[in-house]
């Protein structure tokens, strides 16, 4: 009964087992801490059970002997070998290998990585608390090996889990429960687990007073039928005086020992208990993918909820800053008074409702000759609009932190990662000036390319490239201030005389595109520069690595899986 190892089942369970370890729960959301475990209790039976096992169902049973603290494991796997293989009694716990006991024909089956590949394999008495001292003996039947597993109900965490994963391998379950303790809840919600993943079990009531035999073994006869276990068999090994080697005489478990042997001669009833423990497993895997499936389409979906408040507000944060310099709030303060300086515009301005007509010669005659403070309008410019673009970027940072620490998994990550997201970045105001003298530079190139026309480069030369290009930029920021409409404030009347100037060097279509090549380019700088600052965000979820195919490709994983069972 072996199964090639390309068989489409292997393949598609092969698919299942990196698709489950590719799930990813960072986040502390409802489900992740169960789906973490589950997720690694899954990975773990595949490699240490579920893969090899299919891989080569003619290997040896892996019999591991489990139940509470004291039952006597230890004691009956010595007595079964007939020699001392395995410590009984407390020891210190956590220096403690579990022992493997195996014919030496077998020895070659466990002691390369195909079953517990994670698990290292010793042959002494070292002291390493992780790994799987194998034992050989003569007295083992070929076929078949004992594992003297943990307690299950240790006091010490690192052993309970060694025991959960022991059992997880096991082809069959021996388990070991005394008089004194067949009724404590631990081991009974071992063997439930075993009847859920219709693990072969067999029983063992071990220490039981010779004259209590009969009614205990009945009770516990009873709970085992009330359990689903009614068709384990059970062996009963009453408590005698152990001989000087702290072993049970060999008559005592004499029958255990000849069913053992009897079990590993036959190879239909070895196939039987594989087949119907790894049946179990392989439904038990397939029942809880679905789980993980879920686990993880909550973390995506919570990360698709940060990544959201984050596009949202940025986006608000570009738009603004877009409308911001559009329709004339930028001119005020320094830029607007720099702007009047600069056309000398007092009486300018006041002329201006009255006569459009007669503004082009009258301004042409106010800038000839005389030096003009453009680098002063140009620094103003440059000052306001990066505090525009400061303050944009400031609150859409805050926002977007308020707006995680809306969330549980927003503020986790923010306090792990997130130091100083609420703040624009620290660079922000070097890359905010580059990028305004960058487009200032633009402009200006502009001004120059257009201004290379015969017949307008004589005016250009007249007003300076600069003068022209701050010129620009002013009727860039009033855009939408209604310059062509009869309702103009303040900003659009102000730039009404830049539009009117350039309009008298370039004529009003160049204007209109220079202005519109002029607005792109800054949006498109802001939209940089916004963009660096939001990825802060951005790149914070995506280091969780919780990659968004994984639910499909699990799910088909499963699905493929299940249909070859
Ligand atoms: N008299 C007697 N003592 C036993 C028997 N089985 C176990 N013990 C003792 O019970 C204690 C715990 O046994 P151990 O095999 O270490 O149990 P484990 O914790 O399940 O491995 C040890 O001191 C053993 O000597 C038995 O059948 N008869
Ligand atoms: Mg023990």
């Amino acid at each position: 009964m072996t199964t090639p190892a390309s068989s489409p089942l292997l393949a598609a369970l092969d698919e299942l087992r990196a698709a489950v370890s590719s799930c990813a729960f960072p986040l502390d959301l409802p489900a992740a801490h169960e789906a973490r475990r589950t997720q690694q209790s899954l990975a773990d039976q595949l490699k240490d059970y579920i893969l090899p096992r299919l891989n080569r169902l003619d290997a040896p049973l892996l019999v591991v002997v489990g139940g509470s603290t004291g039952a006597g494991k230890s004691t009956l796997v010595n007595s079964l070998v007939g020699r001392r293989v395995s410590q009984p009694g407390v020891l210190r716990p956590t220096t403690r290998s579990p022992v493997l006991v195996l014919h030496p024909e077998d020895r070659a089956w466990f002691a390369g990585n195909r079953v517990l590949p994670g698990l290292a394999r010793t042959t002494g008495d070292g002291p390493a608390g992780v790994s799987l001292r194998l034992v050989t003996d003569e007295t083992v039947p070929v076929g078949l090996a004992l594992l003297d597993a943990p307690d299950v109900d240790s006091v010490v965490t690192e052993n309970r889990e060694m025991a959960d994963q022991l059992l997880a391998a096991a082809d069959l379950w021996l388990f070991v429960t005394s008089a004194a303790r067949y009724a404590d809840a631990v081991p009974w919600g071992f063997l439930r687990m075993a009847v859920e993943r219709t693990v072969a079990v067999a029983m063992v009531l071990d220490r039981v007073a010779p004259q209590a035999v009969d009614e205990i073994s009945a009770h516990l006869r009873e709970m085992l039928t009330e359990q689903g276990l009614g068709q384990a068999p059970l062996f009963v090994v009453p408590e005698v005086p152990l001989d000087d080697d702290g072993l049970i005489p060999l008559t005592t478990v004499m029958p255990l020992r000849i069913w053992l042997g009897n079990l590993a001669a036959d190879s239909a009833a070895r196939a039987a208990v594989v087949r119907q423990t790894l049946e179990g497993a392989i439904a038990h895997l397939i029942g809880r993918t679905p789980f993980l499936v879920s686990a993880h389409a909550e973390q995506l979906e919570a990360i698709g909820r940060l990544r959201a408040d984050v596009d949202r507000i940025y986006r608000a944060a570009g738009a603004q800053v877009t409308e911001g310099t559009a329709d004339g709030s930028l001119l005020r303060g320094e830029v607007l008074a720099r702007w009047q300086e600069f056309v000398g515009t007092g009486e300018l301005l006041r002329s201006l409702e009255r006569r459009i007509g007669w503004l082009r010669d009258r301004l042409a005659a106010t800038l000839r000759g005389r030096p003009a403070p453009e680098r002063e309008l140009s620094e103003a410019v440059e000052t306001g609009l990066e505090a525009m673009l400061r303050a944009a970027a400031e609150s859409a940072a805050e926002q977007t932190s308020a707006a995680w620490r809306q969330t549980p998994a927003g503020t986790d990550l923010l306090d792990k990662d997130g130091a100083g997201l609420e703040l624009v970045s620290p660079d922000f105001r070097d890359s905010a000036s580059r990028a305004i003298r960058d487009w200032q530079g633009y402009v200006m190139q502009l001004v120059r390319e257009e201004g290379s026309d015969k017949r307008s480069v004589a005016r250009v030369l007249a007003y300076g490239v600069n003068g022209v290009g701050v010129t620009l930029m002013i009727v860039v920021f009033a855009s939408t201030a209604g310059v062509t409409g009869a309702e103009f404030g303040v900003a659009g009347g102000t730039a009404i005389v830049g539009q009117k100037l350039l309009e008298a060097i370039f004529g009003d279509a160049a204007v209109r595109s220079l202005a519109a090549r002029a607005r792109k380019d800054l949006d498109a700088r802001v939209e940089t520069l916004l963009g660096s600052e939001l990825r802060r965000y951005l790149g914070l979820l995506d280091a969780l690595g919780v990659d968004p195919d994984v639910p499909d490709r699990l799910s088909a994983a499963t699905h493929a899986a299940a249909g070859l069972r």
